[in-house]
């Protein structure tokens, strides 16, 4: 008897917990905007302009599915988070989705149950110094004071990179990368560690950059991605296409230039069914057969993304690297639009 209330409460509790998570796409419909978290500011990832409008790498995802879902790449308002606060605000439902180069982790996944949808940027962790400490090498580090942001996968590596090698270090814990740049410019710590796209991206925005080294050592595998709630199959499949999306526009050379043009239809049956001309691909997801479209016009692909927001010619500076395409000798491989 027990045991049968028991379980009763257990399938009510679980049956609230789905229809709590599912959803999404229909909430974002009826609100006419999409909640998106950011980071509070990353120079070429997400910080807003003078004008206070989003812009970057990370903001780019939530602007294309904005403009897949709603028609309207501006229809994002935009959450800032901190390593801390991202995750509560993406499971409270806050936010719809979190693009804020977050690392795709089993516990995560698994255990704070969300879904990452993809991985827009394969990085690593490395430290910066001050030239003027002469140091060359992470493993040269010994006693150093290290400016780490907490609830970060950055705080958990470090530890374990200086225990396997023996040295130890007297962590500076700090909310947000722009309470590091102040703190490690300060001298209040030695050295800056996050990923290294975080390093370029900080290290850009210094007065004297060149006073500065990025050491050579990467200590760990971060796969940066968007994630949504677990539970929302349908939300996560918008997600992730409109990533997808825009990975094989790239690879497709489907550009802002000439959208508009292999959008009337072309003999490659791939671009046709992305861009709408055949097939239903769109319908499949609850959308109309232009979403793709509006998805790549809102930014451009993939490559034109990096190429603005991070990319050589910034002064974010970061090289393709492992986000090359598969057929460049990269990462990035979108899964066939069929
Ligand atoms: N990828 C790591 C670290 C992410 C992280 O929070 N990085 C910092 C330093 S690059 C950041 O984005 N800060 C922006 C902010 O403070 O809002 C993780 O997912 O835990």
């Amino acid at each position: 008897m027990k045991k049968t209330v028991f379980w009763g409460v257990l399938t009510v509790a679980g049956l609230a917990a789905g229809a709590a998570a599912a959803g999404t796409m229909d909430d974002v419909k009826a609100r006419g905007k999409l909640n998106c978290g950011v980071s509070t500011g990353l120079v070429g990832f997400s910080a807003p302009d003078a004008n206070g409008e989003w812009g970057g790498f990370d903001v780019a995802v939530c602007r294309a599915i904005a403009a897949a879902v709603l028609g309207d790449p501006t229809a994002v308002e935009f959450v800032p988070t901190t390593g801390k606060t991202r995750f509560t605000a993406l499971a409270s439902g806050e936010i719809d989705i979190l693009a804020r180069n977050t690392t795709w982790t089993f516990s995560r996944d698994v255990d704070l149950k969300f879904e990452f949808i993809g991985v827009n940027y394969y990085d690593g962790q490395g430290f910066m110094v001050p030239k003027s400490l002469g140091v060359s090498s992470a493993k040269e580090l010994d006693g150093a004071t290290v400016c780490i942001q907490t609830g970060t996968t950055t705080e958990l590596n470090l530890a374990d990179f200086f225990r396997a090698n023996n040295i130890s270090y007297e962590p500076v814990p700090i909310e947000t990368n722009a309470e590091a740049q102040q703190q490690y410019l300060a001298g209040a710590c030695d050295v800056y560690t996050t990923d290294a796209s975080g390093l370029a991206a900080t290290r850009a925005t210094f007065e004297n950059p060149g006073d500065h080294v990025i050491l050579p050592e990467i200590i760990s595998k971060e796969p940066l991605g968007p994630l949504v709630r677990h539970g929302d199959s349908e939300w996560a499949d918008v997600a992730r296409w409109t990533l997808n999306a825009l990975i094989a526009a790239e690879e497709y050379g489907i550009t802002s230039a000439n959208i508009e043009e292999l959008s009337k239809g072309t003999n490659n049956p791939e671009i046709n069914r992305m861009l709408g001309t055949e097939g239903t691909l769109g319908e499949m997801m609850g959308l109309d057969k232009e979403w793709a479209k509006r998805a790549i016009s809102a930014g451009g692909n993939y490559g034109e993304i990096f190429a603005k927001t991070i990319g050589e010619n910034t002064p974010v500076g970061l090289a393709r690297g492992l986000n090359a395409q598969w057929t460049n000798g990269g990462l990035l491989y979108s899964p066939p639009f069929r």
